[in-house]
């Protein structure tokens, strides 16, 4: 976690001294003064001097090594009346879609003060979000948000040294792979459950299309990660096995779905929840490679509660960034191990006295498992996403 940081915000100089005309409880707020964003005007209301132009903000410090970038402005501030909170579902350039509680859609501006905090974020208010926002009297279904509410597991992407953080309060990953066609790729699995860790989300390993294979083939497989402590699901889009346990692990979560191209993800998604109508639009491998740059974002939420995310950056949910002396932190299998290696600078391939290659071969630490490491840390694509 960040530090907390105090921050004094100062409103611009020529926005002081208008005297209080009414009360701000009557105060009718105008639909174009609002979306003009002037917020900030309900400041001078107080006339108390310069000392009520600022504001203290806590905010938190961007934690740059974790991959989860948090800055979070929290206003201490008297919320408006009919504040109330919400999703960002969308976020189409300055419009953010916000979702209530209940499912409402607003089209909803950013405050100014909001804006001014982001002063090296593109997007100061990102997909999934939760935000404090008040609809606008008389509009149609129009409103503002207020406050981000603190930031935990965020998809995020590393550009020129910055954080794009792609989808916020993401709770976890849902692993998709196939038990045939394509085959079973577990080194892909493993790729995924590091990207998932290194964004702190929780990897959840869905295996599809086992009306395919014989259940009983994927018991070592199943064992090996829930030894691990990964949750497993065992799942068929077409015969709709697993499907009430895959509804339940995504019941009032946020959720992103990786896997490659061809495993059912769109089949699963459709499969359970028909009214969500997410765009099958079959990726040739060629421009999905190049997509990662785009920082769009979408949550779909499902009628029994909770929201997949669909981005085309994550799709794939890519490493960015990653160190090779980093790799091992997010195989909770080797880790234990490291400690006994002779060299404090290990990275557990070639070296003389390796605790973790030790433990392989003593068989306390799965084969596979470590292959897959291996080619993580030397880069290497394992596998190819094309069958
Ligand atoms: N036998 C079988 N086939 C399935 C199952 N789920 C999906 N399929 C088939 O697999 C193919 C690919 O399914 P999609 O849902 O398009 O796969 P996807 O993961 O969304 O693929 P991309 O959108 O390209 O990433 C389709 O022809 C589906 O009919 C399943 O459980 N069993
Ligand atoms: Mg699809
Ligand atoms: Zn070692």
């Amino acid at each position: 976690m960040g530090k907390k940081k105090k921050i004094r915000v100062d409103f611009r100089k020529n926005r002081t001294s208008k005297p209080r005309q009414k009360d701000l409880t009557d105060r009718v707020v105008s639909r174009d003064e609002v979306l003009d964003e002037d917020l900030t005007r309900e400041e001078r209301i107080g006339g108390r001097g310069e000392l009520t132009r600022r504001r203290t903000v806590i905010g938190q410090e961007t934690d740059d090594k974790s991959g989860v970038a948090t800055p979070l402005p929290v206003i201490l501030e008297p919320r408006h009346p009919d504040s109330r909170l919400g999703r960002v579902i969308a976020v189409q350039g300055l419009i953010c879609q916000v979702e209530d509680a209940e499912g409402q859609a607003y089209r909803c501006v950013i405050r100014r003060l909001l804006k001014r905090l982001a002063t090296d974020q593109r997007n100061v208010v990102v997909v999934g979000d939760q935000v404090h926002f008040h609809p606008l009297p008389g509009s149609d279904g129009e409103g503002v948000i207020e406050t981000i509410l603190p930031r935990r597991g965020a998809l995020a992407r590393t550009s020129k040294g910055k954080h794009h953080v792609l989808v916020a309060n993401v709770d976890q990953a849902i692993i998709v792979s196939s038990a045939a066609m394509p085959r079973l790729k577990p080194h892909l699995i493993d790729r995924m459950i590091v990207a998932a860790e290194k964004s702190r989300i929780e990897p959840v390993i869905c295996i599809n299309k086992i009306d395919l294979v014989d259940p009983a083939d994927l018991e070592p497989l199943v064992g090996l990660y829930s030894q691990l402590g990964y949750r497993v699901l065992l799942v068929s889009a077409i015969t709709g096995f697993g499907l009430p346990a895959l509804i339940r692990t995504l019941k009032d979560k946020v959720s992103v779905l990786s896997g490659q191209s061809g495993v059912g993800k769109s089949s699963l998604l459709n499969a359970i929840d028909p009214s969500l109508r997410i765009p099958v639009a079959p990726v040739s491998e060629d421009t999905e490679k190049g997509r990662h740059t785009t920082t769009t974002a979408r949550l779909y939420r499902f009628h029994f509660g909770g929201y997949v995310a669909d981005t085309p950056g994550i799709r794939q949910f890519q490493l960015w960034d990653l160190t090779p002396d980093e790799v091992v932190n997010y195989f909770r299998d080797l880790r234990p191990y490291v400690n006994g290696c002779r060299f404090p600078n290990c990275l557990h391939l070639e070296e003389a006295d390796c605790a973790v290659k030790d433990a392989v071969a003593d068989g306390l630490i799965d084969e596979r498992r470590y292959e897959s490491y291996c080619h993580l840390v030397l880069d290497e694509e394992v596998e190819e996403e094309e069958e």
